[in-house]
C-alpha cells in the first residue's frame, strides 16, 4: 500500500470540475476542518463542491464558514469523491453507497490503520491531524487558501492534539500552527468558538458527573442518567467530552464516563491513563473500537448492570496487565 504523491492528488483535483467531499460520522473538528477546508480551497479555484457527513450534525463547529452548505448541495452529479480523516469507507455509515458510486476517488486521511480504499490515496500516521496534511497538499499543489480556510485547517489541527497536550503534538504541529496563522487563522478566537461557548445543559451535565465520580481500586468512573438528561433538555452532544475532565484524577489509571443518552442506551467512554493498559480491549468485548488510550462502545440495557458488568471486566483486565507488567 504505497501513497500517492500529493503532487499528483492536486493534479486530480486541478483536472476535474466538481468534487464531493465526505468525512466520518461524529465529525469532529478535524473532520469539519479537513472537509470544509479542502472545499473551500477547491471553490476558489473554480470547482463545485458538494459537502456530505453522516448526521446528526454536531453544532458546535457551525461557526465554520460553509458549515451551512454540508448536506445542503443537491448537484445531480460530482466526477470525483473524496474523502477524509477516515480509515475506511464504513466510517461514513449510510453514506458509503454514494461514496463507492465515483469512479475516481481520493482518500487523505492519517489513522494508523487506513486500508488505501481510494484510487488516489496519502494516509500519513505521522500527522498530528487531516487538517496538516491538508495544507501541505495545498502548498505543495500551490492551491488556493485565506483566512477562512486556515481557520477551519487551524479547527482540526487544536482538537487532534488536544490544544496541544496529546502526544502529537510535534515540532511539525506547531509548524503546522505557525504557517496557518501565517495564513490568516486567528488563533484566539478559534480557541474561544470551541472552548468558551459551551451550552447550559453541558455545564450542567458536567456537575453530575464530577459530583458522582467514584473510584474502585486505579479505575475512576462516573455516570449520567437519561432522567438526567430529560430533565436538563440535554442532547447527546452536550453529554460529549465530560469524560475528559473525569481523566484528569491523578491516581487513575483508567476513566470510564456511562452515558445513558436514550432510555437504556448507554454510552461508555473509556480512557486509559497508562501506557500497558489498552481500553480497547475492554471496548472490544462490548462491541465497541477505537484505540488503546481512548475507546467507547454502547451498551443496551440496565444502566447499573452494565456499570457493574464493564468495571469488573475491566478490573480483571487490569489486574491481568498489572501481573504481566
Ligand atoms: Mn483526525
Amino acid at each position: 500500500m504505497k501513497n500517492h504523491q500529493l503532487l499528483e492528488i492536486g493534479n486530480v483535483l486541478k483536472k476535474y470540475n466538481s468534487f464531493a467531499l465526505f468525512s466520518h460520522a461524529n465529525a469532529d473538528g478535524d473532520a469539519f476542518g479537513s472537509l470544509l477546508g479542502l472545499g473551500m480551497s477547491l471553490k476558489l479555484l473554480g470547482k463545485e463542491v458538494s459537502y456530505f457527513l453522516p448526521e446528526p450534525l454536531p453544532k458546535g463547529y457551525a461557526f465554520l464558514k460553509d458549515y451551512d452548505l454540508i448536506n445542503a448541495t443537491r448537484l445531480n452529479h460530482n466526477d470525483v469523491g473524496i474523502l477524509l480523516d477516515s480509515s475506511d469507507i464504513g466510517r461514513i455509515d449510510q453514506l458509503s453507497a454514494h461514496f463507492k458510486s465515483f469512479d475516481v476517488t481520493i482518500n487523505i486521511d492519517h489513522h494508523v490503520t487506513n486500508d488505501y480504499f481510494a484510487t488516489y490515496n496519502y494516509a500519513d500516521k505521522d500527522a498530528p491531524s487531516t487538517t496538516c496534511i491538508i495544507l501541505k497538499l495545498i502548498e505543495d499543489a500551490q492551491l488556493p487558501i485565506n483566512s477562512d480556510i486556515s481557520n477551519a485547517l487551524y479547527v482540526g489541527l487544536l482538537t487532534d492534539t488536544g490544544s496541544f497536550h496529546y502526544a502529537n503534538t510535534t515540532k511539525s504541529a506547531f509548524l503546522t500552527a505557525t504557517k496557518l496563522v501565517k495564513y490568516g487563522a486567528d488563533p484566539s478566537s478559534v480557541a474561544k468558538k470551541i472552548f468558551e461557548e459551551e451550552t447550559l445543559a453541558h455545564l450542567k451535565l458536567i456537575g453530575i458527573a464530577l459530583r458522582r465520580m467514584s473510584l474502585r481500586n486505579k479505575i475512576v468512573f462516573s455516570y449520567i442518567t437519561y432522567s438526567d438528561m430529560k430533565s436538563l433538555n440535554a442532547s447527546e452532544e452536550d453529554a460529549e467530552g465530560i469524560i475528559n475532565l473525569v481523566r484528569k484524577y491523578k491516581d487513575a489509571d483508567v476513566a470510564i464516563l456511562f452515558k445513558e443518552v436514550d432510555d437504556k442506551v448507554i454510552r461508555v467512554s473509556l480512557r486509559s491513563k497508562r501506557k500497558n493498559i489498552n481500553v480497547q480491549d475492554i471496548a472490544v468485548l462490548f462491541n465497541g473500537g477505537g484505540h488503546a488510550a481512548a475507546s467507547g462502545c454502547t451498551i443496551h440495557g440496565d444502566l447499573h448492570k452494565a456499570m457493574e458488568q464493564l468495571l469488573s471486566t475491566a478490573e480483571i483486565m487490569i489486574k491481568d496487565a498489572d501481573k504481566n507488567k
